[in-house]
């Protein structure tokens, strides 16, 4: 079924490194009419054979800025891509770029005033002139020490020097941001998901959000 004249009921899955962001998306996959678009790590690890990421992580003061453009950019590529069913569910969004991963950028002092600053006026500009559906926000809520002995786990080789405290601060981000809703704007109602759970148990998680998600493609 397809529905091109609508604007797709829109939703942005958010939540720390290693939230299960990218297994929520896959729960959905079962369904139709659904768009998933997950997050473009992979062009993060691979702009003309450059490995954005990997040269963020290891030399944040010189490459988080040039990290955080191209997110921008890829992130505002997925929030305006059209789709042809009822419903769009993104891996994160330009917001949680700005308020989480540059803010702390910016707060820890890895970048100067004046790079954040550019950020800053790109995401204002593109946050006032450019249209973001936004229609509920999928909040995976976790504990940093269950994500950070997940980041371990996976062993992606780039995150293996992130400390505990950088998790921390990136939990305590997304809370304000979400929860304490300390930034002017959370562009959509935000469902809390307890993502805490392994994974035998967090289906029954997941499934509570089916019907804020699901009743939009019926
Ligand atoms: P998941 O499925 O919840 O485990 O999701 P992840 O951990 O694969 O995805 P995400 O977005 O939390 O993180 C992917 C990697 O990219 C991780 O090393 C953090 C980094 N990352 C994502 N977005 C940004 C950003 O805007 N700025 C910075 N500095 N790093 C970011």
């Amino acid at each position: 079924m397809s529905t091109p004249a609508t604007k797709p009921f829109t939703v942005f899955v958010e939540g720390n490194i290693g939230s299960g962001k990218t297994t929520f998306l896959e729960h959905f996959r079962r369904f139709e009419d659904i768009t998933l678009l997950t997050e473009p790590v992979e062009e993060w690890r691979n702009l003309r054979g450059w490995n954005l990421l990997d040269l963020m992580y290891k030399d944040p003061a010189k490459w988080a800025m040039t990290f955080q453009a191209y997110v921008s950019l890829t992130m505002l590529e997925m929030h305006r891509r059209t789709t042809t069913t009822p419903v769009k569910l993104m891996e994160r969004s330009i917001y949680s770029a700005r308020y989480c991963f540059v803010e702390h950028m910016m707060k820890s002092g890895v970048m100067h005033p004046a790079q954040f600053a550019v950020l800053d006026e790109w995401f204002r500009f593109i946050h006032q002139q450019i249209p973001i559906d936004a229609d509920l926000i999928v909040y995976l809520k976790t504990s940093p020490s269950v994500v950070y002995d997940r980041i371990k786990k996976r062993a992606r080789s780039e995150e293996q020097c992130v400390p505990l405290s950088y998790i921390e601060e990136l939990h305590k981000l997304h809370e304000d941001w979400l929860i304490n809703r300390v930034h002017a704007e959370c562009p959509a109602p935000v469902l809390v998901i307890d993502a805490d759970l392994d994974l035998s148990q967090i289906t029954e998680e997941y499934k509570k959000s089916e019907h804020r998600i699901l009743r939009q493609a019926v």
